[in-house]
């Protein structure tokens, strides 16, 4: 069988404000984007068997926090913020742009940057800037297409194709389709998670 990350425990360790001084952690770092809403809460609480450990949002766009989360002391989750909800001001988003691009820029131990799309919907202009600003920071974005549950199975390739299309992705990029509700994908993701730690 293919190695898998199996979670033997998870913490929220460090918890980043705007102004707050992000930890220079010694472990391998993967880092979860997308948009508010998109799944990303649900995605990492399911991929650590937690129920509620990454809160799941009443209140999108709420969190303009950077958390991190620190796995079998192996390696981390960062959760970065959620982008695209509409009410929040002008003044916000620039903040919440300078939060992940200090991250983005700072990081000594990111090993990949996983960008959320719902697997439903075209990615938007907010999607594709993300995209791109993972590329441009020196990562190969890895796309994880949320909601698999929601769309016929006889819409997945069309839809995987169309968020391809849409961000213009690398030829070779990876893309997991997952559902919070069945799971499909965990193991790849997870076995994935580890093939970049080994
Ligand atoms: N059907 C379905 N609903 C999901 C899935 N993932 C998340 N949701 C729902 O989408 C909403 C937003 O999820 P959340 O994880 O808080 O998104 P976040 O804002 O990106 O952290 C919640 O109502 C979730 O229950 C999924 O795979 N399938
Ligand atoms: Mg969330």
């Amino acid at each position: 069988m293919e190695n898998t990350l199996v979670i033997k425990n998870a913490t929220l360790e460090t918890v980043c404000g705007i102004t707050s001084k992000l930890p220079e952690n010694t472990l391998p770092e993967f880092a979860f984007a997308g948009k508010s809403n998109v799944g990303k809460s649900s995605l990492i609480n399911g991929l650590l068997n937690r129920k509620s450990l990454a809160r799941i949002s009443s209140q999108p766009g709420k969190t303009q926090t950077i958390n991190f989360y620190n796995i079998n002391s192996e390696l981390y989750f960062v959760d970065l913020p959620g982008y695209g909800y509409a009410k929040v001001s002008k003044e916000v988003k620039e903040k919440w742009g300078k939060m992940i691009e200090r991250y983005l820029t700072s990081s000594e131990e990111l090993r990949c940057v996983f960008l959320l799309i719902d697997i439903r919907h075209e990615p938007s202009k907010n999607d594709r800037e993300m995209y791109d600003w993972i590329v441009y920071n020196g990562f190969d974005p890895v796309i994880i297409a949320t909601k698999l549950d929601k769309i016929k199975r006889s819409q997945k390739d069309k839809q995987i194709k169309i968020i391809k299309q849409t961000l213009n992705a690398k030829p070779g990029t990876k893309i997991f389709p997952y559902s919070a509700v069945t799971k499909q994908g965990k193991d790849e993701i997870l076995s994935f998670i580890s093939s970049m730690i080994s």
